[in-house]
């Protein structure tokens, strides 16, 4: 009709979810509510999923329900805590709430809200969209130590390299948006990950399912407030877990794909 601009919602963004991963983030997880909604993002609903945060991050997160009711949403984890443990029972809720997009994000700000938006959007030719930052564009915080950046680059691309993902220049970003159908599809019962692990498994299932994975360049800023809990023992760990995802994944083809129905 002349004159009049009528917005059209994608199919896929009629329901999307933001999940959020808290342990010990009182200091950021009500800015990071703040700055997710006011993207105005139409129907965004925040999840964070808290491990029994000994700071209080999950009585401050009962307070941002209560200020936000139906858009702040929050899951206090009981049992053995874990970034894969969270996201799991995380995707779980949203999927069961009718979510048709998902977000995954960090909690302290190196995943920048801002961002949010264009992962979403180009989910419109993807099944999953990874915020990366080893694609022409993408950075980390120039003030990272020269040991930082090798032993970050260096597991990414050891990830990257025992599993054949050529294609996929940052296997083990967290930022990233899943179509509904795709995280139906690589069956959150198949990932077993219960740590840092868990972002290399999930992309390596969408890999060898045969899924379309892109990336668009994100910067990483180092985290302002709290402190980061990876430590080098975390790392080894995950570095030596690749080879069990390699092992356990390795035949899978998109024949394995599990549909909404099954
Ligand atoms: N629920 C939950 N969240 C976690 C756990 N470990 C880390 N996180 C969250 O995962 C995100 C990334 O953790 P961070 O310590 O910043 O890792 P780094 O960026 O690699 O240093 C943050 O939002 C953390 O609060 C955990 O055991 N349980
Ligand atoms: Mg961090």
């Amino acid at each position: 009709m002349a004159g009049r601009r009528t917005k059209t919602v994608k199919n896929y963004m009629r329901k999307p979810w933001v999940v959020i991963p808290t342990y010990n983030e009182i200091g950021n997880v009500e800015p990071l509510a703040n700055a997710l909604l006011d993207l105005a993002i139409p129907a965004l609903q925040v999840l964070f999923v808290d491990d029994n945060s000994p700071d209080g991050t999950g009585e401050l997160l009962e307070k941002l329900t209560c200020r936000f009711p139906g858009q702040v949403n929050v899951l206090h984890r009981t049992g053995p805590r874990g970034l894969g443990h969270a996201y799991g029972d995380g995707f779980r809720h949203a999927l069961a709430a009718g979510a048709t997009a998902l977000v995954q994000m960090d909690a302290d700000f190196s995943h920048q809200p801002q961002e949010a938006p264009h992962l979403l959007a180009a989910l419109e030719t993807a099944d999953l969209v990874i915020g990366s930052r080893y694609v022409t564009g993408g950075g980390i915080d120039p003030a990272w130590a020269v040991q930082r950046r090798v032993l970050s680059s260096g597991g990414n691309l050891y990830a990257r390299l025992i599993l054949g993902l050529r294609t996929v220049q940052d296997a083990t970003g967290g930022f990233r948006a899943w179509r509904r159908e795709t995280l139906w599809g690589i069956g959150l019962e198949r990932i077993h990950s219960q740590g840092y692990i868990f972002q290399v498994e999930t992309t390596y299932v969408a890999h060898r399912l045969g899924y379309k994975i892109v990336e668009i360049p994100i910067f990483f800023p180092d985290r302002q407030v709290g402190e980061s809990k990876m430590d080098l023992k975390i790392k080894i760990e995950a570095t030596l877990r690749v080879w069990d995802v390699w092992r356990r994944h390795r035949r899978l083809t998109s024949q394995d794909r599990i549909t909404e129905s099954q």
